[in-house]
């Protein structure tokens, strides 16, 4: 039997910061649209369920708007013979439970409801026993208190386990149902099914712990891939779960090093479409790259890219049907350093400057006193408490790297 496994889906909500992408006039990068893909995936993959983490809804006021595509989600599984079984988190627990309170109970189901531990079993057509559910739902919206401490379901030679729980992992004092990583992995179950990080992250196990992660990633802080999981139940055994990506945008925060660019406008540019190729080529369903390029490195060009890089954000280029928008580019980039100006200065710039030119070999200016590297190296080796077996060239290379940082600092 397969199972679909998703959670942070956050109906009511669209992805944010598309710029032009977004005025395009639809919903296609609304959290909404991204159950409707899930619900796809669930019918051709023909699984046996789809298990949800909790967050589904992203809160009472999304209760209109997604009461009708839940509902026909559900539906439109329950006539593929999926079921579809859940958890409240601390968005949803006080509006799944409205919201899903007239679905079809044989299809449906609510788990844990008021933070009461609850298993369900999944069946095969013959009737006999696949994997047991555990599930727990937030009672409230703040719980501070590990809800594995309440299970007390039992084990079952016969039957795998699969618990699914929202809740924050390793944050001892979070309001939102702090989970021990450690207890969870001393649960003698196959594997967790969890919710509330939006990121997605799978640890393998057993028992493995799966955060799903939101279907449709929803701003740029939720880079990179984001879908749905799916697992398989072969011969009373649990197998990885494995991702299949969903999203129709994908955010991506890039770096460039700009020090062998000649134009910053036409190099910028052809980066990022490369960069949006590279994203759409791994994960095909996306149809907006959202990017927070990070500009780094020396240059020429440091003076006119504060003009150039103003009115990035509006920048907006469709490649290969792939819609590429900016949001919030940075300029990290400094300026090419004259050395052999600046080693003729007097003070803290010049010694600098100095340094730097006979760490690299350099010549020094006609009449400069030449530092004494050596003595310097060891000085600044011992003062940084630096490890005894790094080597020479590794700690000069750390001193003239400090130095220019120096510099810039002086200098801007
Ligand atoms: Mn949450």
């Amino acid at each position: 039997m397969k199972i679909l496994v998703s959670g942070d889906i956050h109906m009511g909500r669209t992805s944010s910061r598309l710029g032009a992408a977004a005025s395009l006039g639809d919903d296609a990068h609304s959290a909404v649209q991204a159950w409707g893909r899930l619900v796809d995936v669930a019918v051709n993959q023909s699984v046996g369920a789809v298990c949800l983490t909790g967050d589904i809804i992203d809160g009472r006021h999304a209760f209109w708007e997604t009461t009708g595509a839940f509902r026909a989600g559900v539906e439109r599984l329950a006539e593929a013979g999926i079921r579809t079984l859940a958890v409240a988190g601390n968005h949803d627990w006080q509006v799944f439970p409205r919201l899903t309170v007239d679905l079809p109970s044989d299809w449906f189901r609510l788990v844990g409801r008021g933070g009461t531990w609850e298993r369900v079993t999944l069946k095969d057509a013959g009737g006999r026993p696949v994997v047991h559910i555990d599930g727990w739902s937030f009672p409230s919206g703040r719980v501070t208190t590990d809800p594995t401490d309440s299970r007390d379901l039992p084990s079952d030679p016969m039957v795998p386990v699969l618990a699914m729980v929202h809740g924050d992992l390793d944050v001892r004092d979070s309001p939102y149902a702090p989970l021990s990583r450690q207890r969870l992995r001393d649960c003698a179950v196959a594997g967790w099914m969890l919710g509330h990080i939006h990121a997605p992250f799978l640890e393998d196990g057993p028992p493995f712990l799966l955060y799903p992660g939101s279907p449709q990633a929803l701003d740029p802080g939720e880079t990179g891939s984001h879908g749905a999981w799916l697992l398989e139940v072969v011969d009373g055994r649990v197998e990885t779960p494995r991702r299949i990506p969903l999203s129709s945008v994908i955010y991506a925060a890039p770096e460039y090093d700009v020090s062998s660019w000649t134009d910053f406008l036409v190099d910028a540019k052809a980066a990022m479409v490369q960069t949006a190729q590279a994203l759409v080529a791994e994960h095909p369903t996306t149809s907006v790259v959202s990017l927070r390029p990070v500009f780094r490195g020396r240059t020429e060009l440091k003076r006119v890219i504060p003009e150039e890089l103003a009115a990035i954000d509006e920048f907006s280029d469709s490649v290969d049907g792939i819609q590429i928008v900016v949001n919030r580019a940075q300029d990290q980039t400094a300026p090419v350093l004259d050395l052999e100006a600046l080693a003729s200065r007097p003070g803290a710039p010049g010694e600098l400057a100095r340094l730097v030119l006979a760490l690299e070999g350099r010549a020094l200016p006609a009449g400069a006193a030449a530092p004494d590297v050596d003595a310097l190296v060891h000085r600044a080796r011992r003062a940084a408490g630096l490890a005894a077996d790094m080597d020479d060239v590794a700690a000069r290379q750390m001193v003239r790297d400090t130095s220019i940082d120096l510099l810039d600092r002086l200098e801007s």
